[in-house]
């Protein structure tokens, strides 16, 4: 990190720090300001007194830091901060689509955007997730509509880091959700479809962020209930829905182990019809089974409804539940204390995530790691001796 940026972000004065390195303030100014190099004692001193956040190289290679954003991209993004705040449809897809791309120019585009944008803890953010078919599109379709018509802004994404389809399986659901696709109060998104977990998970947390600074108050994030997007899911939402068919336990209908005790509301869809009595037994069993289900972050036990996206039954039950939900968390403070522990969480995230890819591109790559691999192929090396040497590589590096 460079200096400059270092006493920026610790609120550090020019003035305090130059005393603290021990020289005057106008040769501090001309290290930072790239005039002067440091000698190698003040580097040293540098390097000590910032933890080793600012080091030599960042004074050395100041000069041809590709992490600076010119004046046309500073001045691009502040007018997509500008109109996101204004609600502009055109421009939050432009920043949804800086936040989702892989250039490092754009990577540095999305940190400066995402740092301008005012938080919003107005909103609802709703996980839904359940086996494929169960019904979640046309759920959000149906509720996310009724909720326009209430003067709501509806948003709907998808973390489904499995599909390789262009535009993701959401791209599909929009044929399922006719009617919100077309509405203005309404945008959908589909899952950046490439990258692993972590990467999709990060890209959502931040469409999240632009979504609310346009004033999208109600945001649903979809995701199959199958691989392990659903932890992902849960801890990027204020309130966790696991939808199931009229039909059969969990384990039946191929939910995973561990996903109802996530829930923070259960929903038995598609109750209309000759699925509407086995809807109905589900539903109790559930209920029944609930009282033996640990609590995770709830302040009431976790309700069972059931609904039928089709005919609309149900829809206004489970908005109540939702209020309900939202409203005693909030006048408890357990929803603040929720939101900040998941931006908390998504900083550890986001580094297992980037050092998964440090790691396959720059560790696997060296010719001593490969040497190294060999000699465990070989049995001239053991597993253990072989990852410490390379942590011990990774560490110091
Ligand atoms: N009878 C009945 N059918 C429903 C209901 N809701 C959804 N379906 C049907 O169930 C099928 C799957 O619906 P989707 O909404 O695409 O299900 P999904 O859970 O989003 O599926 P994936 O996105 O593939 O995971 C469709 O044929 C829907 O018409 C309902 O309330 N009643
Ligand atoms: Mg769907």
């Amino acid at each position: 990190m460079n200096l400059k940026e270092y006493l920026k972000i610790f609120k550090i004065s020019n003035l305090d720090f130059s005393k603290s390195l021990g020289i005057s303030n106008v040769s501090l100014s001309r290290y930072i300001s790239g005039d002067r190099l440091p000698e190698r004692k003040i580097l040293e001193k540098i390097f000590q007194i910032t933890d080793g956040l600012v080091d030599a190289n960042d004074f050395y290679l100041e000069k041809k830091n590709p992490n600076l954003l010119s004046e046309i991209q500073k001045q691009k993004i502040k007018e997509i901060v500008n109109e996101i705040k204004k609600g502009n449809r055109n421009y939050l897809a432009k920043a949804i689509t800086i936040i989702e791309s892989t250039l490092l120019s754009h990577k540095l585009e999305s940190n400066l955007l995402l740092s301008k944008l005012p938080s919003n803890q107005n909103s609802i953010r709703i996980g839904i997730t359940g086996v494929p078919g169960v019904g979640k599109s046309t759920f959000i379709e149906t509720f996310g509509m009724t909720l326009v018509d209430l003067g709501h802004k509806v948003s709907v994404l998808a973390v489904d880091p499995s599909s390789n389809k262009s535009g993701g399986s959401i791209l599909g659901d929009k044929t399922r959700m006719t009617k919100l696709s077309v509405n203005k109060n309404a945008f959908i998104r589909p899952s950046p479809s490439q990258g692993h977990l972590g990467g999709v998970a990060k890209k959502t947390n931040d469409s999240i962020s632009c979504l609310e600074a346009a004033g999208f108050d109600i945001i649903f994030v979809e995701t199959m209930g199958v691989g392990q997007a659903e932890t992902a899911v849960y801890d990027m939402v204020d309130i966790f829905l696991v939808m199931l068919l009229p039909s059969g336990g969990d384990e039946l209908q191929g939910i995973k182990k561990g996903i109802i005790e996530m829930a923070d509301l259960i929903v038995v869809n598609k109750a209309d019809g000759n699925l509407k009595k086995s809807a109905e037994i589900t539903t109790s069993e559930y209920k029944n089974a609930q009282t033996m289900i640990s609590k995770m972050r709830k302040d009431l036990t976790p309700e069972v409804l059931m609904c039928s996206s089709i005919e609309s039954f149900g829809i206004n039950e489970i908005w109540n539940y939702i209020k309900k939900f939202i409203e005693i968390s909030r006048n408890n403070g357990s929803f603040f204390e929720n939101r900040q522990k998941q931006k908390i969480k998504s900083i550890w995230n986001n580094l297992n995530s980037r050092l998964e890819f440090y790691i396959e591109k720059n560790i696997k790559t060296k010719e001593f790691v490969k040497k190294i691999i060999k000699d465990v192929e070989n049995n001239n090396l053991d597993v253990n001796n072989a990852t410490d040497i390379i942590f011990d590589y990774l560490s110091n590096n």
